[in-house]
């Protein structure tokens, strides 16, 4: 896909604030620090248009990222840091269901994993969530970077075997190299025109 101009829009704290209008949104959900901005900005060959950090936020926000304005990435924030108490992140969690439920215009929920680690009890909450949601959704196991190129064909099957998935698509990909940015764009841009 060729990006001419993809602009931040806004950051909506209250589900008013989503943009109006009926843009496709490519959504991406995943735990703290996974690589969820990184992505955004992998794919739109930008350093940082969308914020990356170490020291991920508390705030309860979802960026919505206009791309060309053809469709929105909208970056939920993080489940699962640590950091936070339960409650805190109980309400984290509600937060991003209630935008997966409200939105009308969701096309993809890219589901972002670690690929050194198993999936956490958070990540699999959020998987059995998105599956119940009934929303087209495809996972990617981020910082292949971090595990030998010839390891990463066995992570991914095992993935697989450990989400129950066969007919799900489930790519690896890294910020760090830019791997799997082509796949990942004929991906979206297949659920985009679907
Ligand atoms: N090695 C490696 N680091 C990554 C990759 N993607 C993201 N990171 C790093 O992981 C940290 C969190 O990334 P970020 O995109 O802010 O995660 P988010 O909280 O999910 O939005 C940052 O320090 C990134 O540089 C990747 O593919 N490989
Ligand atoms: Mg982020």
């Amino acid at each position: 896909m060729i990006i001419k101009n993809p602009k931040f829009e806004i950051s909506a704290v209250k589900p008013a604030q989503y943009p109006k209008g009926n843009l496709p949104e490519i959504v991406l959900v995943g735990k703290s620090n996974v690589g969820k901005s990184s992505f955004i900005n992998t794919m739109l060959n930008r350093k940082n248009l969308a914020r990356t950090s170490n020291t991920p936020g508390k705030t309860r926000q979802i960026n919505f990222y206009n791309i060309d304005n053809n469709f929105y990435f909208v970056d939920l924030p993080g489940y699962g840091y640590s950091k936070l108490s339960k409650e805190e992140q109980i309400n984290m969690g509600k937060f991003i269901e209630d935008y997966l439920q409200k939105s009308r215009n969701i096309k993809l929920i890219i589901l972002l994993l670690d690929i050194r680690h198993n999936p956490t009890q958070d990540d699999l909450l959020m998987y059995k969530y998105i599956l119940k949601t009934n929303l087209p959704f495809m996972i990617v196991a981020n910082k292949a970077d971090k595990i030998a190129v010839t390891k990463v064909d066995s992570v991914i099957e095992n993935l697989k075997k450990e989400l129950g998935i066969s007919f799900t698509t489930l790519i690896p990909f890294s910020s760090e190299r830019k791997i799997y940015t082509e796949k990942s764009w004929e991906i979206i841009e297949e659920f985009l025109n679907n």
